[in-house]
């Protein structure tokens, strides 16, 4: 009823308490009932005699109705599962996944009690001011390819992020978004495979949207920052995730039909490391050169003092 009743007052500049009663079909005294009740989910919603009903703002809330409004893709996001608390939407997906969810499946959660990062560490999403999400997909790509798939999130969130509120981020190999050197994405991208086949992989963002300074933990406090800082205004985060699934499918049916060319030179553009001087910190132990580039299966590529060029898998980037 909500949904119905929604897509209604979007559809006009005002609509009249008659004709929402018939589309529902209830009476105006619950058409009435109905609108208070938007009213306590946050919208805000005039009542102007002889006209009737408009919607004049909206909750910054990222529930399926929200985010699938004026949504135009064909698969990214057509399929939402939202929580308001979760442990991690990686674990969800991953269930979803195996129980053979369609590709383009997303799980969205508005706070997550044990965000996962990459290599154990932690997550932080605070309730409300962050977006926490996992999509399922199914590319028909060797295992080893899929590293590729991180950069194209990457690529896919800076765009979303131009795009909805300006602001330019770079992007720190292989998985950090960055404004101004403070971290204000973070991407975790997991697999489900055998050695010669992906059955899914589950690309985990995680956007710190809305926070301000109090909400980040002493730990993050001096290399996090949120949209909402850099910009100085609230920002949709219902918008900003259509943004997201727009631009990540557009990015992924290319990658899918034409490989890896596009994603890695918009990727390149982006890149803050490249050119310079870094510190790999991989599990092996540290290397310290000039980052020299990419290789078409998205490693990293560390020229030594002594001129020898490593390929990086994966690592912490230390730039210098
Ligand atoms: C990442 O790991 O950056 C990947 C984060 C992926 C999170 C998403 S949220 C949706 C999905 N569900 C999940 O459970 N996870 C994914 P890594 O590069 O290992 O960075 C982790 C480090 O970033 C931590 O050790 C902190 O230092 C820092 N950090 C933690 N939370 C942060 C935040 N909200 N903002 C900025 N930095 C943060």
């Amino acid at each position: 009823m909500k949904a119905k009743l929604l897509e209604l007052l979007e559809s006009e500049q005002f609509v009249s308490g008659e004709k929402i009663s018939v589309e529902l079909g209830c009476s105006r005294t619950a058409v009435w009932k109905h609108i208070e009740e938007l009213r306590k989910n946050g919208y805000e919603v005039e009542a102007v005699p002889r006209k009737g009903y408009r919607i004049i703002s909206r909750p910054n809330t990222i529930s399926p109705h929200e985010i699938k409004m004026n949504l135009k893709t064909k698969a990214i996001g057509q399929e939402i599962s939202y929580y308001k608390t979760t442990s991690s939407t990686q674990e969800i997906a991953h269930r979803l996944a195996q129980e053979g969810a369609v590709e383009g499946h997303v799980v969205i959660a508005d706070e997550q009690t044990k965000g996962k990062g990459r290599m154990g560490r932690e997550w932080h999403s605070p309730h409300g001011s962050s977006i926490s999400l996992s999509i399922i997909l199914r590319p028909k790509i060797p295992p080893q390819k899929a590293p590729q798939l991180t950069l194209l999130a990457a690529v896919s969130v800076v765009r979303g992020i131009k795009q909805t509120t300006g602001i330019d981020c770079d992007i720190k190999w292989p998985n950090d978004l960055l404004i101004n050197g403070k971290k204000v994405v973070g991407i975790l991208t997991e697999m489900q495979s055998e050695p010669d086949y992906i059955h899914s992989v589950i690309i985990g963002i995680g956007i710190n949207v809305n926070h301000q300074e109090k909400h980040f933990s002493p730990d993050i406090k001096e290399i996090a920052t949120s949209l909402a800082i850099e910009k100085k205004e609230e920002i949709s985060r219902a918008t900003l995730l259509r943004h997201i699934f727009s631009e990540l499918e557009i990015l992924y049916e290319d990658y899918i039909e034409h490989g890896f060319t596009t994603v890695k030179s918009l990727w390149e553009c982006h890149a803050i490391s490249l050119g310079k001087r870094i510190k790999a910190r991989t599990m092996t132990g540290t290397l310290s050169g000039v980052a020299k580039g990419i290789t078409d299966e998205g490693v990293l590529l560390l020229e030594d003092d002594d001129g020898v060029v490593h390929h990086i898998y994966s690592a912490d980037i230390d730039i210098s």
